[in-house]
């Protein structure tokens, strides 16, 4: 047998390329420890986190109350599937809702697990409330956005490596424009539409701001038509845009909340769709679940990382350290001939490098960043998102801005 330990960066990718599906191609780092706004690779080197694994790590690696919370609950029970009731569930329920003000809860596990309920809800609802007739429903959904990898979430991604001979694909779906209200308007037209299913911020997409109102027009015009909005917070929720849900920062509240990554501080896959009675209700016994959702591992670990959320002031802390950041990278668009643009809220940010999109520009830069001691990951070939955990503070951050100055600069060389 392989021994798993004393293995250096370059056994663990031979053996990732060997016996692992090739589905990502990571930067050349190979990480065996974390802390906070920090990570070392096997052979010791320090680096500072900037991608947040995706900003599941909102909380920082390996919180102290987190991983508490973790263990003590191993010690006494962690699965019991739904078949029975358990002591965690119902609690956390109540703690959860109350917490983002939403009458119910639907616990699942990963983010795409989410989307799916969300997309099963509003069907249902549409049915069910609405009146749409039988097999009719129609979901709006964004261009170029990102949900998930199921094969009824990709049939609503229009990125050809994402969906490439893995159809036929599920019905129903009517892809608009992002960040176009006459686009929403037109395809609300259709009395079909069960739901409209929005990013507040596109991600994957280079972290796309939409307009200031985008997300709050959108909401009334689906308010208007009797269209559940269904925010898609996994990535932009709990804190990391400098509010507790990106939603916050235009004062709406979605009809249908996703949430799913740093709900739990990234420690296990933990997701959940929240949304009142009148919405929920239409779910009953045997119409949907998941043999791990709501465990009561997942409901400890979950309550202790809100927890933190509110305790630290991370919303706020992100919101500050956000503003910054976008300052200080703004310099370099003058200072370099490298930074097109900077964009983003909070700390969920995004450089754009003066270079075409099928270029390697954004991963050489990567590479170098790595070397200077700073992990962020390219999204397209001239676009790096920059989300560290939102634990850091002002003196880390500005030390971060440094590695990322200098490493530009000694790019443009
Ligand atoms: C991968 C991207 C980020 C998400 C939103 C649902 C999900 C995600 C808005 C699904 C997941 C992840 C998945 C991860 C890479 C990552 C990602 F680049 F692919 F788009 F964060 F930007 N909604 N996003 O962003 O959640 O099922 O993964 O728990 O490698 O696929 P999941």
């Amino acid at each position: 047998m392989a021994v798993l330990e004393h293995l250096t960066s370059q056994h663990a990718i031979d053996l990732e390329n060997k016996y692992g599906a090739q589905n990502y191609h990571p930067l050349p780092v190979v990480l065996s420890r974390g802390e906070g706004v920090y990570v070392w690779d096997v052979e010791g080197n320090k680096y500072y986190d900037f991608l947040s694994a995706y900003s599941a790590v909102n909380q920082g690696h390996c919180h102290p109350k987190i991983i508490a919370a973790l263990k003590n609950q191993a010690e006494k029970l962690t699965l019991t599937s739904r078949a029975f009731y358990n002591d965690m569930l119902g609690k956390y329920e109540e703690f959860v809702t109350q917490y983002f003000g939403f009458d119910k809860l639907l616990p699942m596990n990963t983010g795409a697990e989410a989307v799916e309920t969300a997309l099963k809800l509003a069907r249902k609802w549409a049915y069910e409330k609405k009146g749409v007739p039988t097999n009719q429903a129609k979901i709006i959904v964004c261009q170029n956005n990102f949900h998930g990898r199921t094969i009824s979430i990709i049939s609503a991604s229009n990125d050809p490596v994402a969906t490439e001979n893995f159809g036929p694909f599920t019905p129903g779906i009517v892809s608009i424009r992002y960040n176009d209200i006459s686009a929403l308007q037109e395809a609300l037209k259709d009395e079909n539409v069960a739901a409209f299913l929005v990013e507040p911020i596109q991600g994957e997409a280079g972290v796309y701001v939409p307009a200031e109102n985008y997300i709050g027009e959108a909401y009334d015009l689906c308010k208007s038509h009797n269209v559940l909005f269904m925010a898609d917070e996994v990535q932009t929720g709990i804190a990391r845009t400098g509010k507790l849900l990106a939603v916050d920062h235009e004062g709406i509240k979605p009809d249908v909340l996703i949430l799913g990554k740093a709900i739990s501080g990234g420690v296990l896959p933990v997701s959940a769709v929240l949304a009142n009675n009148e919405i929920m209700e239409v779910i009953r016994p045997g119409n949907h679940g998941s043999t791990f959702g709501g465990n009561p591992l997942a409901c400890a670990v979950a309550t202790a990382a809100l927890e933190v959320v509110e305790e630290e002031g991370l919303a706020q802390n992100a919101s500050e350290l956000g503003e910054l950041f976008r300052k200080e990278m703004e310099k370099l668009i003058q200072e370099t001939n490298l930074v097109r643009l900077v964009r983003g809220k909070g700390l969920l940010n995004a450089i754009v490098i003066n270079d075409s999109e099928d270029s390697s520009t954004a991963w050489e830069i990567c590479m170098a960043l790595k070397e200077n001691g700073l992990l962020a990951k390219p999204t397209h070939g001239n676009i790096i998102r920059f989300a560290p955990p939102l634990v850091m503070n002002r003196e880390q951050l500005l030390e971060c801005v440094s590695i990322i100055s200098k490493t530009l600069r000694e790019f443009e060389k």
